[in-house]
């Protein structure tokens, strides 16, 4: 059993939170890992408000433990999600890709943690000055939207930066993962391409078959010349953007050539021209469980490794 004090700030029994991915984690994931124990966070992404309440309503039909929701600050609906979660009231809202110092008054008046990811320093003192309640230290390894520390330099940089509970993410998908995290400093960790092969991810299943046949070397950033760079499973997609960017091309065409490919891949399991966001850790994912068994055998290992490591200490050598 690990608790820290991330467990007594968010209400949760393990310090484990699913990362929020837009088209992957809807109200089934988020709810079964919140049973189990954890944080689930809804994905919001790109979607409309409409689209955002139907699933907070349906996450409280599935499980009365807390839950959260991810706000893609990068969205054109951003306003308007907000404004729904402030209707609705849910009790953790993450972000991502900004800073959301001007929305945490009014979602912490609500009752509503804010979380945001930093991929900085910088930031991570900027947001803790606006009273944010935790951090997620998210590094490189990530899927999806990174920045360009890796989580081994940027969780203990951070961790000595703020006082508020840092969660760190970005290649951890073992219990390994979680002993590594918690001894940078971390008081938890998120996670999100280990459960996008839980079994109750309602994501295609060609997308599953692609995490578990992913090797160490399978995935790839692109899109850095548009600012937003983006770590996806090789494919002829990023094959594409690649050669976008050797011919120097603008911008245009790779927001062109991205438009519609996430939902491609995640809901169509279009694995080949769809946009399969993923970390570096799918080489270590290898089997489709329920949450509960991730989350359990996860506390496990973690709890065993720090049992093995204590036991070094000890040894006096
Ligand atoms: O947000 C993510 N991962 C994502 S979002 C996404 S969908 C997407 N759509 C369009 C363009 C790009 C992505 C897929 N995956 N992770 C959290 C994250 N946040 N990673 C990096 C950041 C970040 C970057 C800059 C957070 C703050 C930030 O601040 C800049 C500033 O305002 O100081």
């Amino acid at each position: 059993m690990i608790r820290t004090k991330l467990c007594d700030l968010l209400g949760i029994e393990y310090p484990v939170l699913q990362g929020g991915m837009a088209w992957v984690s809807d109200a089934r994931l988020a709810s079964a890992v919140s049973e189990a124990g954890g944080l689930g966070i809804i994905g919001t992404g790109h979607a409309p408000p409409d689209f955002v309440r139907d699933q907070i309503r349906k996450a409280k039909e599935y499980t009365d433990k807390p839950f959260g929701v991810n706000v893609m600050l990068l969205s054109p609906f951003v306003e308007e999600v907000m404004k729904v979660i402030l209707e609705e009231g849910v009790a953790v809202v993450t972000t991502g890709a900004g800073n959301p110092g001007k929305y945490v008054p009014a979602l912490q008046a609500r009752g509503t943690k804010v979380i945001p990811v930093v991929p900085s320093v910088a930031l991570a003192k900027r947001l803790e000055r606006a009273k944010v309640d935790a951090v997620i230290a998210e590094g490189m390894e990530s899927g999806g939207h990174i920045g360009e520390l890796t989580t081994m330099v940027l969780v203990p940089q951070v961790v000595d930066a703020v006082k508020v509970p840092v969660i760190a993410a970005g290649g951890i998908g073992d219990g390994r993962g979680v002993a590594a995290a918690l001894a940078l400093g971390a008081s938890g960790v998120q996670m999100g391409t280990r459960f996008v092969c839980a079994e109750e991810c309602t994501v295609h299943a060609r997308v599953k078959e692609a995490i578990l046949k992913a090797k160490d070397r399978d995935t790839v950033v692109t899109g850095r010349p548009t600012g937003h760079p983006v770590r996806c499973i090789k494919n002829k997609l990023t094959r594409q953007f690649e050669e976008l960017e050797a011919r120097c091309r603008p911008v245009e065409e790779f927001e062109k050539l991205g438009i519609g490919r996430l939902r491609a891949a995640m809901v169509e399991g279009d694995t080949e021209y769809g946009s399969v966001m993923a970390g570096q850790i799918a080489g270590l994912v290898s089997e489709i469980k329920p949450a509960k068994l991730i989350i359990e055998e996860l506390m496990a290992g973690a709890v065993e490794v720090m049992r093995r490591l204590g036991g070094m200490a000890g040894e006096g050598r």
